[in-house]
């Protein structure tokens, strides 16, 4: 295997609001004195995520652009990913020396999931608060990432979700991948998740990380009405 100079790709998705923004946000303040950090945000028709992650002062708001898909967010992480691995090439280009470049998924369902071609690693993230019957519904993103994250968790209580069987039946769905049970404001959840990045990205340094395909989402169409244009994936 031949060492890696070009950034590591991690890919962070998960459906809409379960903390994919936060958790970029919260990598940004842990990791940003010791490794050089970039993000790509992708949104349907704004640049939101990438105006809140520069309102958040995380990083210098240069090192955070957006894509605008036009479209459903997975077809610009899986189907068609020029548009993201541009943005990725020229962070590349305009910061020598880049480390880590984290790539934010629009919100989308249970079942998007990233092109090994775009990303080295994928992160899953769910919210506590969606249920915790959500972890034993499967799908690529659930059962193959590379991370899931349960977050929010201290949210559970006002919930009435059981966090540890959340977490065990994100296990059993996983066959020994590793999950983390995040919250921002649980100490000992962020140090696992970052001690996982660096982990990834001493692996991609030593050229020995292997990107590794969740598999494809589920088939579905994007007809409204009888004559419409069929966005079939
Ligand atoms: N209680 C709690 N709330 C959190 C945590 N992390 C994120 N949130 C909140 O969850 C909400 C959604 O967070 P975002 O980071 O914007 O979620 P997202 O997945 O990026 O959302 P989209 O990009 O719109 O899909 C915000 O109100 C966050 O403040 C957490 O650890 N605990
Ligand atoms: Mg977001």
């Amino acid at each position: 295997m031949v060492c890696s100079d070009r950034a590591l790709r991690v890919g962070v998705c998960g459906p809409v609001g379960t903390g994919k923004s936060s958790l970029i946000a919260l990598l940004c303040r842990e990791l940003s004195e010791t490794l050089s950090l970039a993000v790509v945000t992708n949104d349907i028709y704004t640049d939101e995520d990438a105006r809140l992650l520069r309102a958040a002062g995380v990083l210098d708001a240069d090192r955070i652009r957006a894509v605008e898909t036009g479209a459903c967010p997975h077809t610009a992480i899986r189907d068609d990913i020029t548009a993201n691995l541009i943005a990725v090439e020229e962070l590349e280009g305009d910061y020598a020396g880049l480390d880590v470049v984290m790539i934010e998924s629009g919100g989308d369902n249970l079942t998007a999931t990233f092109s090994p071609a775009l990303v080295d690693v994928q992160i899953f993230v769910l919210d506590i608060a969606g249920g915790g019957d959500v972890a034993r519904k499967g799908g690529p993103g659930i059962e193959r990432a590379d991370l899931l994250i349960v977050n929010k968790t201290d949210l559970a209580p006002y919930v009435g979700v059981d966090r540890d069987q959340m977490v065990a039946d994100a296990e059993a769905a996983r066959d020994g991948r590793p999950v983390i049970a995040l919250s921002r404001t649980d100490r000992s959840s962020i140090d696992a998740l970052t001690s996982w990045i660096r982990h990834q990205f001493a692996h991609h340094r030593e050229g020995t990380l292997v990107p590794v395909d969740p598999g494809p989402m589920a088939a579905h169409s994007h007809a409204h009405s009888p004559g419409d244009h069929v966005h079939a994936h």
